[in-house]
């Protein structure tokens, strides 16, 4: 297998409108990005994947792209980012940005002319006589009327996000040429935002199972669209690419990033964010199921090997905080299970990702009231539970444990105010703790979550076993320990993590000599080993 630099590489994601402000508006921006490119560095990531910073009216922060072409002026100009492009390189960090391609904001000029039924523009997007009973992902009708065009269209997403209509070749053309723009000012890579989403029906009708999603999710051209858009925008620029696949299939995925490389680098999938959703329900209070979590890993990773390629995340800016969800938040345990958590996921093959402030071991910030929340789901979702009967205690316990705003808040750079992110008023609530955790305290502390992450990126450097290793999980129906042996021709690399926090025998005599441990010690018994809470141990 030919290796590319993202195989043995780890790539730190920034939400530039949390990550660092320079101007005092309480939004982050470019300079922001720049001021802290020798702090990732140090931390020695190979690439940077920043969320969408092209104009937009930021219904769903910048997710509703209104022109793909232009730096939104809240972030700063084009000049600064080619600054930053010129600055990451010099210190070999590559850029990958965020494409939307399922769809457009509805201010966006291709949107506003195609309202008109004779514009060539209206063919871009998706309309019907008739709506279809499908549910958007935020709640409410997928189709909104329009008045000038008086038809329906399709948003499966906010209303102000209309779907594109891939079956158009000229719409196909412009997306090709937008990735072109971007490549030759020097962008080494794309994050294509539901990219397994963009193929829908020939007829559209009711979904009477479902909200619609069977439909449209993995759609009949999918592999035709990936096909035609490699070869016509990424081969030709040299662009690695990562799908975001929303509720998609193995089979499927095996395809998408097959390492003949016909469609995307590697693919993003939420199965195993879904273990604390009782019943698929997103907005319910709810424990994880690790033996499901550690079922779905096997799954994939398994599946995926010496066939495609995986890409590895906890953390995201649409998934709360994982030391908070899978660890302890608390005391001094949030170190150590956060250390855990890391040791888990870079442990395993495909292409690790950090989400900004998980390095440190952020955690959720415990809103209390709804006016801190900002976020377009959790808004509607506060309103949708409380129609449904849930009283307002439960509703708010759901939120703080389940909103996209819990990995939204500033990142915690200091112990000044405002966390060090801005001199102005934040857009989003700084969390409670920035006092204690912060990147100047990490930095200070070299037994901090921090040098855990440095330590596991520089592993992935040398250690070949996790880039090339298979994957056996030892204990698969364990509740709380997750044991699992990754190995190559020469190497066997053995990782034993306690996901609870009480003390666990394990009944594994590992082989080989402890190559890293988030205690000081490891205690031996007569049939194997005893693990502290939250204690992971690698063994080489
Ligand atoms: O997310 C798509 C997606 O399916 C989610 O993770 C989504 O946020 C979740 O299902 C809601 O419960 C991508 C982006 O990452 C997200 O920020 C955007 O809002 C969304 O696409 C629309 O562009």
């Amino acid at each position: 297998m030919q290796q590319s630099w993202w195989q043995n590489g780890v790539i730190y994601q920034i939400y530039p409108k949390s990550f660092q402000d320079t101007t005092g508006s309480g939004t982050g921006d470019i300079q922001g990005i720049i001021k802290r490119l020798d702090y990732l560095q140090t931390l020695g990531v190979d690439g940077i994947w920043i969320t969408p910073m092209y104009v937009s009216p930021q219904i769903d922060n910048g997710y509703d792209i209104a022109n793909y072409r232009e730096i939104d002026p809240s972030y700063g100009t084009m000049a600064d980012f080619e600054q930053l492009i010129r600055e990451a390189h010099q210190r070999n960090i590559r850029i990958i940005m965020d494409m939307v391609f399922n769809h457009s904001s509805t201010f966006h000029q291709w949107f506003k002319q195609g309202e008109d039924p004779n514009s060539d523009y209206h063919d871009f997007y998706i309309w019907r006589e008739q709506p279809t009973n499908w549910k958007s992902k935020f709640g409410g009708s997928a189709w909104k009327w329009s008045d000038k065009a008086q038809k329906y269209y399709l948003h499966l997403f906010a209303p102000e996000q209309a779907d594109l209509n891939w079956e158009n070749p000229k719409l196909r053309a412009e997306l090709y040429e937008i990735c072109h723009f971007w490549a030759a000012k020097g962008v080494d890579g794309l994050r294509l935002d539901v990219v397994n989403l963009i193929s829908k029906p020939e007829v559209f009708e009711d979904d009477l199972e479902g909200d619609g999603r069977r439909f449209y999710t993995d759609g009949h051209k999918i592999h035709h669209y990936l096909q035609e858009l490699n070869q016509n925008a990424l081969k030709p620029f040299g662009l690695m690419t990562v799908g975001e696949m929303s509720s998609t299939k193995l089979e499927h995925c095996q395809q998408y990033a097959n390492l003949a490389d016909t469609e995307l680098s590697m693919t993003f999938n939420f199965h195993h964010l879904k273990v604390d959703y009782p019943n698929g329900e997103k907005w319910a209070y709810a424990q994880p199921d690790y033996v499901e979590l550690k079922a779905i890993f096997n799954y994939w990773q398994q599946g995926m090997h010496n066939k495609a390629w995986n890409a590895l995340f906890w953390c995201n800016h649409d998934q709360p905080r994982i030391v908070s969800r899978f660890g302890a938040e608390n005391g001094e345990l949030r170190t150590i299970s956060a250390k855990m958590l890391a040791m888990l996921l870079h442990g395993m093959q495909g292409t690790p990702y950090i989400y900004q402030g998980e390095e440190i071991g952020m955690t959720n910030p415990n809103f209390q009231t709804i006016e801190e929340y900002r976020d377009v789901e959790s808004l509607n979702a506060y309103a949708a539970l409380q129609e449904k009967g849930v009283k307002l205690p439960l509703v708010m316990q759901i939120l703080a444990q389940k909103s996209r705003d819990n990995s939204r808040t500033p990142v915690q750079w200091d112990a000044s105010s405002n966390a060090g992110f801005s001199r102005g008023t934040p857009w989003i609530d700084v969390a409670k703790n920035y006092t204690e955790i912060n990147v100047e305290q990490a930095l200070a502390d070299p037994n901090s979550v921090f040098y855990t992450y440095q330590a596991l990126i520089k592993l992935r450097k040398h250690l070949a076993v996790l880039t090339d290793g298979d994957y056996r999980d030892l204990l698969p129906s364990d509740p709380f320990i997750w044991a699992y042996q990754r190995q190559n021709v020469t190497q066997t690399l053995t990782v034993i993590a306690n996901l609870s926090g009480k003390t666990q025998g394990v009944a594994i005599k590992p082989q080989g000599k402890v190559l890293m441990n988030n205690y000081a010690e490891l205690e031996y018994t007569d049939n194997g080993i005893q693990l502290a809470p939250y204690q992971a141990v690698y063994f080489l």
